[in-house]
């Protein structure tokens, strides 16, 4: 029997990294689409790797045509710093590409009979808390409170979550095949594989590598700063778990998840315990924090626990003992560099 084709855009990127080995391990065919080659390491997990713009409309179409996907994880997106320098690129990738994916992905399950599972990694990045009062009042937000983003990349992410969610919901009132839209509002991420290159939450991966190098860093938010952040296993785990729920348990096409909230102090405290010669100093770019002080300090994550049994295995200081420090140590100690 043929095995199911799980299709991933912005294959080669952070998330990548984890995704493809664990999408074949579930028994999936992968096919894998990035502008750049894929690195080996995961390149090998794909039955097929395209090397092509998420804006390459012949390449997507050709990607459809000849794999049929049942589910489709859309991972292509330009982050946040990147997207405050250069809104119209964000638009194209983060809009325009979305939107061109949607309309193949409802095109492949009107033709096939079948649903197709839209997996779209949504970020917090899609709320706007007005200032450091509202944030620190807010707490832990809910799904439904403050979407009002701020900058480019929430709002391209926000406008994905609604497109995916009303033509999902179109396709059932029609009682049509169609898209079946799930999505998670990933908190900054952390891995001990790769560096992630244009977001606004990369400081606490960029502080915990360079320790792990010896070399100095300059952290580009204030101490006090609080944002969630989540280590990728357990951030890959979470979006497979949703991708397999039964359709029936779910309550919501959006979902909070969350980890651990520390502060940027409390991140370099976590650092310097296990490396205690690293430099880790602060000079914060206005730019970066006025976007960081718009993201919630914390997110309700109830649903996710409840509909489909989200449960990070790491805190924060399980994340730097157990994951983070020996992968790293063993990574530097044998010369290499981050994957980007
Ligand atoms: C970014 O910083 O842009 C991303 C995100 C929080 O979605 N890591």
């Amino acid at each position: 029997m043929s095995k199911p084709v799980a299709f991933v855009t912005g294959a080669g990127g952070e998330m990548g990294h984890l995704l493809l080995p664990a999408l074949k391990s579930r028994g999936y065919d992968v096919v894998a689409l990035d502008l750049v080659p894929l690195p080996p390491e995961i390149g090998s997990s794909c039955k097929a790797a395209i090397e092509a713009s998420i804006l390459d409309a012949p390449a997507l179409e050709e990607v459809f045509r000849r794999h049929h996907p049942q589910i489709l994880l859309h991972l292509a997106a330009v982050l946040s710093t990147k997207a405050e320098k250069d809104p119209d690129l964000a638009h194209d990738v983060n809009t325009n590409g979305t939107v061109a994916l949607f309309r193949l992905a409802r095109e492949e399950a009107l033709a096939a009979g079948r649903n197709v599972v839209v997996m779209f990694p949504s970020s917090i990045a899609v709320y706007g808390l007005p200032d450091a009062r509202a944030k620190e009042a807010a707490g832990a937000v809910r799904e439904e409170d403050w979407v009002r983003p701020a900058g480019m990349y929430g709002i391209n992410k926000v406008y994905g979550e609604m497109l995916g969610s009303y033509l999902t919901a179109r396709a059932r009132k029609a009682g049509e095949p169609g898209l079946d839209f799930r999505a998670i509002r990933f908190p900054g991420l952390v891995s001990a594989e790769t560096l992630p290159s244009g977001g606004t939450s990369d400081y606490a991966p960029e502080m915990i590598h360079a320790a792990a190098q010896g070399r100095p860093y300059s952290c580009f938010v204030r101490p006090d700063t609080r944002l969630p952040f989540m280590t990728m296993p357990d951030a890959v785990e979470s979006f497979l778990s949703l991708a397999s729920a039964p359709a029936e348990s779910l309550t919501r096409r959006v979902y909070n998840i969350g980890a651990f909230s520390p502060s940027a102090a409390e991140i370099r405290e976590a650092a310097l315990e296990h490396f205690p010669g690293a430099e880790i100093g602060f000079d914060p770019v206005p730019a970066r924090q006025a976007i960081v002080d718009s993201w919630p300090a914390d997110v309700d994550d109830r649903s996710a626990r409840a509909d489909w049994g989200h449960a990070p295995r790491h805190g924060l200081r399980e994340a730097v003992r157990d994951y983070l420090v020996p992968a790293l140590r063993r990574r530097y100690a044998a010369g290499a560099a981050p994957a980007r």
